[in-house]
């Protein structure tokens, strides 16, 4: 079949949103400032730079260029310890079974995320091995709503981005679908992606038939 699914890898895939928190938080919080789970949602789809301007706004606090690039590696140590022992238990429900049935009707399927770790985080999930194609944050200068992440990712896959449907939990990769010319499937909260053409709660609550109705629409 010449359809292609790509799906982002944080709040789609797998639930680490948790532990970038954690670490985040213990970044604003070694600054003297506090930083609340719903600043967080700020941060989601977010690569990790912008993600630390974003925390520092926050505090108020500004930050030289060397000390911004010492500040994300203590994060990203951090956020490595924390995601250590993280395994298949850590799948959101419904997505490794989702993204079988879409590989057993010869749909190709590709990673598009933000993250610099997304390859680790795959091998450590055990799911590396059902993707054709992996773009992320290793892989673009330019962070979504930018549709670098969606287009080189489509390439990959050597399909035209009308054939591609994305999977994203944030609103910025759901621009970022939009800004590539591909229809996206929100997983989250309806009023927060309504710039998506279909939203559900998660992969479980979609059937690959349904997803392929809104690629042909
Ligand atoms: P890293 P996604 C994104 O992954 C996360 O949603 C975002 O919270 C994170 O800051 C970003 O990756 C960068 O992650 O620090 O691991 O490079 O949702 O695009 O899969
Ligand atoms: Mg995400």
């Amino acid at each position: 079949m010449n359809k292609g699914f790509i799906f982002d890898l944080d709040g789609v895939i797998v639930d680490t949103a948790k532990y970038h928190y954690v670490a985040w938080k213990k970044i604003a919080n070694d600054l003297d400032f506090d930083f609340t789970l719903a600043q967080n949602e700020l941060l989601k789809g977010v690569s990790r730079l912008k993600s630390l301007d974003i925390l520092l706004n926050i505090g108020g606090i500004t930050k030289s260029d060397s000390e911004r690039n010492m500040l994300a590696t203590q994060k990203n140590e951090l956020y490595l310890e924390l995601i250590e022992k993280l395994d298949f238990n850590d799948l959101l429900p419904g997505s490794k079974i989702f993204i079988e049935n879409a590989k057993d009707q010869a749909i190709k399927i590709a990673l598009g995320s933000a993250s610099k770790n997304a390859a680790y985080i795959l091998k450590k999930l055990g799911i590396a091995h059902l993707f054709d194609a992996r773009i992320d944050g290793t892989m673009v200068s330019n962070a979504k709503p930018d549709p670098e992440v969606f287009t080189k990712a489509a390439k990959l896959l050597d399909l035209n981005p009308t054939n591609c449907l994305v999977f994203e939990d944030a609103q910025a990769g759901i621009d970022a679908a939009k800004n590539a010319g591909m229809k996206c499937i929100g997983i989250g909260d309806k009023q927060v992606l309504h710039r998506a053409n279909l939203v559900v709660t998660g992969l479980d609550k979609i059937t690959v038939p349904q997803a392929l109705e809104i690629l042909k629409k």
